[in-house]
């Protein structure tokens, strides 16, 4: 794994509030990964999470079937796949996320495998950190390519510097592709940068930066896997996102979130 980033890169990242870093597995790097997604995945059986189906599971039923054909979204692999839990758990890529981020811990919010399938629809543009039981403008995100990540089907964009001025105000994800403008309307006139990658490819966003991806115009399989770091620190905002029924009714708002069962704290300058 090509874990080292220059002061370039990380100026890069806190410039445009992404980052691409070719190459980042080695060939047998990326086969271990490919082996550990597709086991995980398969073990699933089609449930979202290691104990439940579904993550928001509202929405009527054209909807559904729409939102499961943008990806299959697959969260908390590392919680019931060894491989994956390996992989995910690399202190590595928590001080990558931390010399990004400048946080000075981190831990995992939540992994994810994003896969887009032949034919899938487009990824509206949206941001991450919304969504998240924290709140925290440093959140990021790792994605890394295990096909190659096209333009024919379904690369990531990312608008640069948009992180600095989105805030934790919810636009959703619609089928609309650019309904985001509505609450941004300032930066609809800002260009986009798309990210096509090639398989072992990574990169890091922040999860307030503006980003989405094509459609799956191709027979083929787009497959990434995904995590989403949390500084250390942080405490629960009050939204559920994926923390199960009992987790929120333990919580309080301004309560830390630093249960190393779901969260564990991978990565720590101290
Ligand atoms: O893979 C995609 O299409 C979207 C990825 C994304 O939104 C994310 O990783 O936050
Ligand atoms: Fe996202």
């Amino acid at each position: 794994m090509r874990t080292e980033l220059t002061p370039q890169a990380i100026a890069q990242y806190q410039e445009d509030g992404f980052l691409v870093v070719d190459d980042f597995l080695s060939p047998e790097e990326l086969a271990t990964w490919r082996i550990a997604l597709d086991e995980a995945v398969e073990k699933r059986k089609g449930n979202k999470l290691p104990d439940r189906k579904e993550v928001y599971g509202k929405g009527d039923d054209a909807d559904k079937s729409y939102y499961d054909n943008v990806f299959d979204q697959l969260i908390n692999l590392w919680m019931d796949n060894e491989k994956m839990r390996e992989l995910m758990l690399d202190e590595r890529l928590g001080k990558m996320a931390a010399q990004l981020s400048g946080a000075q811990g981190i831990r995992i919010w939540h992994d994810q495998a994003l896969i887009k399938k032949p034919w899938a629809n487009p990824t509206s543009w949206h941001l991450d950190t919304p969504y998240w039981s924290f709140s925290d403008r440093r959140a990021l995100s790792i994605w890394v390519a295990l096909d190659d990540a096209t333009y024919e089907n379904g690369c990531l964009f990312f608008i640069p510097g948009s992180y600095r001025q989105t805030t934790f105000e919810n636009p959703g994800i619609g089928k609309n592709m650019g309904a985001i403008f509505t609450t941004y309307p300032e930066l609809k006139g800002n260009k986009s940068v798309a990210a096509p990658m090639k398989a072992g490819s990574c990169s890091f966003h922040n999860g307030l930066t503006i980003h989405g991806a094509h459609a799956n115009m191709t027979p083929g399989y787009r497959r990434a896997m995904t995590c989403a770091y949390m500084p250390d620190g942080n405490t629960f905002n009050g939204i559920p996102n994926i923390l199960s029924e009992e987790e929120v009714a333990r919580l309080q708002p301004g309560d830390l979130l630093n249960n190393e069962a779901l969260n564990p704290l991978i990565y720590s300058e101290r």
